[in-house]
Formats: structure tokens, sequence, C-alpha cells
């Protein structure tokens, strides 16, 4: 059997229990039993801690890939690490973010198994010394890593496949020398530096963190990832029986590594070392591969974590990889050489780890069709152009176990009304759905459900933090890592000036909305910080105005996770999708949305673009620049200025900003971001504003018949199967992988309910 090992530095999981009981087709009994009990389940639920080990998008994608692989009946783990500390908590204070620790685990987990039997020691540091039969690595520090199954059960198949997290433990003999009591004291206190290695996430999205400590990490999950791989190999039937060295003839066909970004590619190096140096074997045998994602950030220092691996690097890889091979294919070009190295110039050297992770491995992926693009035509050109059969597309997707039948029950039972239940594993069959367009009665359940979405979700805004919103206004949402590229302030901008305009024309018929933004801005990222700030001030001023009464509401959505995704994405109306095209490299807060029947209002960029194409464009509100426009701004050269001094609600939004009108208190506080804007605005705002503005007309006037808005509805629904992560799965395992997904279908449990 050809086992698939998932690398990831997250998996960002949120709650389990609902999500075990719609797997595994207990929900109605356990509703049923907690009822007699006189429990509800739904407060039971609420209970439940999220397991938050991820940042944003890329660690929940590794955990939607989980469910779909287990789904699709193949034999896969996942591997990373057990952070004792998750994503932090973000607390709203003053209109500020502060961070609170995510002590997740202080409760017990009751979802996770230790498996000590299977620790594993970790090496770190020391020095390389050679004799007779090759290298040895002497004078390391030791971690060993303990390892801790959770249960990842497919949907109604009888299979259940296992995340294995790593928590980092200090040996007992850790610092042990002959000390005297206080020595012995400190060496027990030392044992926190071994075991901090797993403590916490890095809380930064999208963005390069050059700390030794996460190099570490890094380096443990590799190392104790593979380790647990060869151990798996060596005692499954295709490690030879020969019990001194064992064949690994068979171990390309056999082992699938599948890297989630460039996070784990010490996967790379390692597995040479390990192959070379500890099996004596020829390293040409092996076969990792990796999954690109995101790619913008890769320098790394190799350093002294393990020096192993800059032998491993120079002469392993140079071995397959080298200049040679590029020097005989493109005669003369030392630019394209240099470009191309692995070990990038300068005093200090580094490891560039996105060239270390293309040559390492026969395949690296793109997440939707425009960054795949994007990759072969940038910053990976010199290398599609030397081995251009490695470069693939594996646009991203979204598990509607999770995102449609568990968060929005109203909705998954309306459709299984019309087309059975089958869609939920095969959700291209939403397609079937097209011929209810028409339909008067599937048009008004569709926007029954949607009511009854948003009506609970205000339930719970007035419950939980005591704000009133209307819920008869259109409901415009922007959820997702506050940043500056996914351009939260244009939606500022935006807000503003429909607030201006009202104040214009107070007579005047508007269509009311209220907006939402949530996210968490990374602890270090200060602009992140002032655009949450800026935010509540505007809400502070907008929600307090007489003359706009209900037609507009601001609203910032504390503590953005996968728990509160579950209950925001149901009730949306209007999804904001507004990064500068060329920036996102797919998004999947799109694909959640557009499956839970909201429009969206998008740029041609990450995966909208074929959203859009699958939806039809006259369903989509698509606008702005596309990434040719940006280009060639770039060459003109963008100028913040000119659209401000002809655009005058622009300025006039721009101009209340720094004056204090929002900060009547400190008029100066937005001044970092109106300089930003107006001087170095590397993601464009201004050259988005007039079509950002036009496009929401659109929308408003679109809101306005509910019917014709619920048929797009129901065509954004119906054609959004191509965005479920089975069908991403799929074509990782036979494009990638190199194995046949296989689905079987258990008949449902003895339940008429089920
Ligand atoms: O567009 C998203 C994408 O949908 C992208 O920004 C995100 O990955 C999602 C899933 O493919 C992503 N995050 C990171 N890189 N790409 C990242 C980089 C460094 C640290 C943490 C996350």
């Amino acid at each position: 059997m050809q086992r698939i090992y998932y690398l990831s530095l997250e998996f960002y999981m949120g709650r389990t229990l609902q999500n075990t009981m719609v797997n595994l087709a207990l929900q109605n009994a356990c509703d049923e039993a907690t009822y007699q009990l006189g429990l509800d389940m739904e407060e039971l639920q609420e209970i439940e801690e999220d397991a938050g080990l991820g940042n944003g998008g890329l660690g929940r994608l590794a955990a939607c890939f989980l469910d779909s692989m287990a789904t699709l009946g193949l034999a896969a783990y996942g591997y990373g690490i057990r952070y004792e500390f998750g994503i932090f908590n973000q607390k709203i204070c003053g209109g500020w973010q502060l961070e609170e620790a995510d002590d997740w685990l202080r409760y017990g987990n009751p979802w996770e198994k230790a498996r000590p039997e299977y620790m594993i020691p970790v090496h770190f540091y020391g020095r390389i010394q050679h004799d007779h039969d090759g290298v040895k690595w002497v004078d390391t520090q030791v971690v060993l890593a303990l390892p801790y199954d959770t249960p990842v059960p497919g949907y109604r198949n009888n299979t259940v496949n296992t995340m294995r997290l790593w928590s980092a433990r200090a040996p007992n003999e850790f610092n042990l020398k002959d000390f005297n009591v206080g020595g012995y004291i400190q060496a027990v206190l030392d044992r926190n530096l071994a075991e901090n290695i797993s403590r916490v996430l890095y809380p930064n999205d999208n963005f390069f963190e050059g700390k030794e400590l996460r190099l570490k990490q890094e380096y443990f999950v590799v190392a104790a990832t593979l380790q647990d791989i060869i151990r798996r190999f060596k005692s499954s039937k295709f490690g030879s029986r020969d019990p001194v060295r064992t064949s690994f003839d068979a171990f390309p066909d056999k082992v699938a590594i599948q890297l989630n970004d460039t996070h784990p590619s010490l996967t790379i190096p390692e597995l040479m070392r390990v192959l070379v140096d500890i099996e004596k074997l020829d390293w040409d045998k092996v076969r990792p591969c990796m999954g690109g994602n995101g790619c913008r950030d890769f320098l790394r220092q190799a350093r002294k974590i393990n020096p192993q691996h800059s032998k491993s690097l120079y002469q392993g890889v140079g071995q397959r990889f080298s200049c040679i091979k590029v020097y005989a294919k493109f005669p003369g070009d030392l630019d394209r050489m240099r470009r191309m190295s692995m070990v990038e110039e300068g005093s200090v050297k580094r490891i560039n780890m996105a060239h270390l992770c293309i040559v390492g491995s026969h395949a690296v992926n793109g997440v939707a069709r425009i960054h795949s693009e994007i990759l072969k035509a940038t910053v990976f050109k010199d290398f599609y152009e030397f081995e251009p059969h490695k470069f693939q597309n594996k646009t991203n997707g979204i598990t509607p176990r999770r995102w449609l039948v568990l968060c929005n029950p109203g909705l998954a039972e309306i459709i299984a009304e019309r087309i059975g239940e089958d869609y939920i594993s095969d959700l291209d069959q939403l397609k079937k759905l097209l011929a209810f367009v028409e339909d008067e009665g599937f048009i008004r359940d569709i926007a029954k459900v949607k009511q009854e979405n948003k009506l609970k979700f205000s339930a719970y805004l007035e419950k939980e933090y005591k704000v009133k919103i209307n819920p008869n206004s259109l409901f415009d949402i922007q959820v997702k890592r506050i940043h500056e590229y996914k351009r939260q302030l244009l939606n500022c901008l935006h807000i503003i000036t429909f607030y201006n305009r009202i104040k214009k024309e107070p007579n005047k018929h508007f269509v009311p909305r209220t907006i939402m933004i949530g996210g968490k801005a990374a602890p270090g990222y200060h602009m992140a910080k002032m655009i949450i700030k800026l935010i509540t001030s505007i809400g502070d001023i907008v929600n307090n105005d007489p003359v706009i009464g209900d037609r507009l509401k601001v609203i910032f959505l504390e503590n953005y996770r996968v728990s509160l995704a579950e209950k925001v994405v149901p009730a949306a109306d209007l999804s904001e999708q507004i990064s500068t095209a060329g920036t996102e490299a797919s998004g999947t807060g799109n694909m959640k949305f557009m499956l839970n029947g909201a429009l969206t209002i998008g740029t041609m960029d990450g995966a909208n673009v074929e959203m859009a194409e699958e939806a039809g464009e006259e369903n989509f509100f698509i606008f702005g620049m596309r990434v040719e426009d940006v280009d060639e701004l770039d060459r003109k050269g963008y100028c913040a200025k000119d659209y401000y001094d002809h655009i005058p609600e622009l300025k006039q939004a721009i101009d209340q900003m720094s004056s204090g009108f929002f900060s009547p208190k400190q008029p100066d506080l937005f001044k970092d971001i109106v300089n930003m804007l107006m001087y170095h605005d590397r993601f464009k705002v201004f050259a988005d504003y007039e079509a950002y503005i036009k496009c929401q007309e659109k929308v408003s006037a679109l809101y306005k018949n509910t019917k014709e808005w619920t048929k797009k509805v129901i065509k954004n629904i119906a054609t959004s199967g191509k965005f479920s992560s089975d069908r991403t799965i799929a074509q990782y395992a036979r494009e990638i992988w190199g194995v046949e997904p296989t689905r079987q279908k258990i008949p449902a449990p003895d339940d008429p309910r089920e």
C-alpha cells in the first residue's frame, strides 16, 4: 500500500466533536441521548476549545485535506507539532487588539492519545567527526519527540486516519553532569529549554520568520517524522527482510511525502542525510515531493542546527542538480546558473529553501491556476525552463462536511430534499441545482434559510457582545487575517464613502448594510494593528450617528477563528475578496462563502478567477485591476496622489482620516495609515477605489430585488462543486502521488432519522 505523508507546521483543526458526529452519522443519536439527559447538544459543543494550531488559510487547508484524504480512503498521515499554545486569543480593548495566550490544553484534550512507545530522539547542534565507516554526528543536544495521535474519520466510509503531532520532551539525563545541589536544580529548570520547541505557534501569517526557535521547530517535526516514516517502512513487507541492511528499492513507490509550503523543506536534506549517512545508500532512490504554496519568503539560514545539512546541500543535492546540468542545457548562461543556485551569494551564506524544494522534489504545485502561472512566469521562471514537467497546479478546496453539513444544516437539508445526499461526498452533483434556478419554491427556501442564519447570527452577536444589528440589512462580510495585501483598507474607504453619502442626502433611500470585518493581526505587525483600530474607530462614529440609523452599521468581529467562521459564513450575503490582483495565492474563505450562498465581490485574484469562471462572470461582482494592469501600473509608476487629487469622494475620506474625524481625541492617530496609502502603498488601494465603489453600487441595486439576488445565489451554490477539497486531493493523488483514490460508501446506520 502506498502511504501518503502530509507534513505541515500548521493544522488549524478547530473543534472536533460535531465533525466526528457528522462523519460517523451519530448526530441524531447524540442529540437524542443528550436531550434525554436534559442537556442541549449545541450548548455542549460550544464548550469545546478550538484546536488553533494554525494562523489562517495554510493551516486550515491542511485540516481540510486530512478530512478529504480520509474520505477518499487514502492511507494518509498528517504530521505536525503539538503546540502547547495555539494562535492567540484576540481581545479588543478600547478599539485595539490585545493578545491573550491560548492555553487550549488546560482542561485536557479528549481527542488525543499519547504514544510514548513511538517516542523518537531528535539531535541538534554538535559537530561532525569522520572515521573509517563514514561520518559521525557527535556532541549533540538530544530532544525527545513524543507523538500524540488524533483520529481523522472519513465521511461515512469506515476509514479512520491519524494525525500525529510531536511534543518536545527533555530526556531524563538532560544536562546531567556531576553537579552539586544547585546544579541539579538548574538542570531540571533547564529542561524547559528543550521543551520550548513545541511551546507556541509563531503567530505570523504569510510572513517569513527568521528566528532560531522557528527553525528548530521545522527541523524537529521533519527529523521526527522521517524517522517514523522509515521505521514504518522497515516494518512493512516492503522493507527487506535483511536484518543488516534494509532495501529501500520500494521506498519511492510506497512513500509519498507532501510538504505544505517551504516550512518543512528541511525534509529534503534530512532524508538525504538519513539515507546516505545512516542507511548507507545511494540517495538517487528517493522521491520526495513538495507542494509549494505561497512561496513568497524563503531565505533561510541552514545555520548550525544540523551541521551535516550543509554538507548534504553542497554535495548531495549538488550531485543530482549540479550546475553542470544547467550549464549543459543553457551553455554560457552564467547569470542563469547564479540565479538558480541553492546557496545565495553574500557575506553570510544562505540557503534558498524554495530552490532546494524544487530541486529535491519531483513535483511542485501552486494552489490556484493564476498562482501556478505566476510562479512559472516570475519567481521560478528559470526552474520552469529547466524542468517544466515538475510544475503543476492544484487549485485549493474546502471540505463540504465542515463547511456545509456541519455549519449550515438548514442549507444542506434543502439541497438534499432536491438532489439527495450523495453530493456531500461528490460535490459536483450540486450542478443538479441549476434545474431549480427558476423554481419558486426553491428560491423561497434558499432565501428563508439565509434569513434564519442571519437571525441566528444576530442573536449570537447580541447575546455575546451586546450589539444589536438589523437582520434585514445586507450582511457584508470580510473575515481573514489582517494584512495590507488583503486590503481591509479598501473596505474601510467604501464604508466611509457610504457614510458620507448618507450624510449628504439623509432623505434618500439607501439599501441598509451591516459591514462586518474580523481577523487577527500578527502581534508585531504595526500597520495591521492600526487597521483594526481604524475599523473600530469608524464603527464608533458611524454606529452612533443618529442620521445614519440602522442603514449602516460597522462591526469588528472579535477573535475570528474556525469556530466563529462556522457561525458567520452561513449568515453572509456578500463576501469580500478584494486583494490586489497577484497577491492572494488562492484564498479558501472565498470558497466557503460561495458554498454557503453568499455572492462575492472580488478582484481577479487567486481562486476568485476560477470561482467566477464556474459561476459565470454575470453572477459575480468582479472589479478592479487584473494582474496585467497591476504590472502595467508598476511600469508606469503608481502615484496615489493622482487618484486623491482627481476623485473628490476619495479625497474627502482620506482627509477625514487625517484630520481626526474618526479619532477626535487623537487627531493624528491614523497619520501612518494615510502616509502609507499616499506615498508607499505596495498594494495600490486607490487605483481600485473607483471601480470598487461602482461595483458596490451594483451590489446594492441587485439586493433590492430578492428574487434576482437569490437566483444568482443558487447559481453560485450550484457551481461551487469544483472547490471541494475532495477534488483537490483526488488530483494530488493521481497527478503527484501516483495513487488512485477509492470512495467506499457505507450504508447509513440503523437510525430512521439518518
Ligand atoms: O492564499 C492563501 C492560500 O489560500 C495563502 O496566503 C496561504 O495559504 C492558503 C492555502 O493555500 C498562505 N499562508 C502562508 N503562505 N501561504 C504562510 C506563510 C508563512 C507563514 C504562515 C503562512
